[in-house]
């Protein structure tokens, strides 16, 4: 196929447009993976959306080592870890110190924890194939319905679900939405619902997204801001579903996901913390996050507003440091922003 080099606007800031060279281009554009996954389909999502802040996803695992020339520099850039750094894991809940307290529950709405994973020896979503994504449906919801005790629960498919009760899930946070344009530029939405759904527990404190950015996405949430009980289900629950599916996983950068900004640990732990004061005066807010590495968010999700004051903090880095470290980044931060938002 003939393409040509894709032209940015200036105002353009995502990562894609900073690294993404002329030479780069030229030396990748023939490249294809064994699943047949191309530059032009890794780069589509940030052509698609040039307000994307990083604009680019890998196809299979190879597509990082193929389109490393252009991967590479965004990792660096996004986790700060280079090429010769070896990911390091740390899922013991006692190696976290994240004690709750009535200021933080007084603060905090609720706590979730997720991570990303993928199946072992099957491509990322972007280049998966429709029988593929079913084989994954298939093999994922039979492990998730053998669970047994507070992680026992049952999986509903997106096809043949309600539009009410699918909106309802929804709107309380529990199941990601339809139509996302960066995942749709991403080839991520094709044959839609089709393979696509949510397994969770009596309670919803357990849950795992099935087919959407990645292949499963394994949340533990519950309401207010004990974030240790939270991490601590989430451990054990991955421990559990690690014995009967295998992942995809790299010596250098950990459990590989579609999207480089999941690469490692592929964990994100947020709060929904109401900060009305700090809303309103979102530089030091953000001068606050960045010294504590973590991201803001608005309340329904990534590319959302903020409700009422109320906003979702999360940890930023995710490659090159561990489980444990991601959630500690989380709390440190969270307990800083708690002593801004008092002191205004
Ligand atoms: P991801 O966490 O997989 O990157 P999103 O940012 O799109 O995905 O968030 C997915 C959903 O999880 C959204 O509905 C969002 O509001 C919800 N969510 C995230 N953090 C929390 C939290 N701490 N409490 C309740 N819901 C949350
Ligand atoms: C983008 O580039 O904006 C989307 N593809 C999402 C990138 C990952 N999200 C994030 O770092 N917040």
């Amino acid at each position: 196929m003939h393409y040509q080099f894709p032209a940015f606007e200036k105002t353009c800031q995502s990562l894609l447009c900073k690294y993404l060279t002329p030479e780069i281009f030229e030396a990748l554009k023939e490249k294809k993976t064994s699943h047949g996954y191309t530059l032009h389909q890794a780069i589509n999502s940030g052509v698609q959306n040039p307000d994307s802040s990083i604009g680019v996803y890998a196809g299979d695992a190879e597509s990082y080592a193929l389109f490393a020339p252009l991967f590479d520099p965004i990792i660096q850039e996004y986790h700060g870890f280079g090429v010769d750094d070896i990911h390091q894991s740390n899922f013991n809940p006692n190696d976290l110190h994240a004690p709750s307290s009535s200021t933080m529950e007084e603060y905090i709405v609720s706590t979730r924890i997720r991570v990303g994973r993928n199946v072992d020896n099957l491509p990322l979503g972007p280049a998966i194939n429709q029988a593929q994504r079913h084989e994954v449906e298939m093999n994922v919801s039979r492990a998730l319905e053998a669970l047994e005790g507070e992680l026992g629960g049952t999986y509903f498919p997106l096809q043949g679900m309600s539009e009410t009760d699918r909106n309802q899930l929804i709107a309380d946070h529990f199941l990601f939405k339809a139509g996302d344009r960066f995942l749709e530029a991403a080839g991520l939405n094709r044959d839609w619902p089709q393979g696509r759904g949510i397994f969770h527990n009596n309670a919803k404190t357990f849950l795992v997204w099935i087919n959407e950015e990645d292949q499963l996405r394994i949340i533990s949430m519950q309401q207010g801001g004990d974030i240790q009980a939270v991490f601590t289900r989430l451990s054990h629950a991955v421990r559990e579903i690690e014995k009967s599916v295998g992942f995809s996983y790299s010596e250098h950068l950990g459990y590989l996901t579609s999207c480089p900004t999941n690469l490692g640990t592929a964990m994100r732990a947020s709060v929904h913390i109401k900060l009305p004061k700090l809303g309103h005066d979102m530089k030091r807010f953000e001068a606050i996050a960045s010294q504590h590495h973590l991201q803001i968010r608005g309340i329904h999700g990534e590319h959302s507003e903020s409700e009422g004051g109320i906003y979702d903090i999360s940890n930023r880095r995710r490659l090159g440091v561990s489980e444990v470290q991601c959630v500690q980044d989380m709390y440190d931060g969270v307990v800083a922003l708690i002593a801004a938002e008092q002191s205004l």
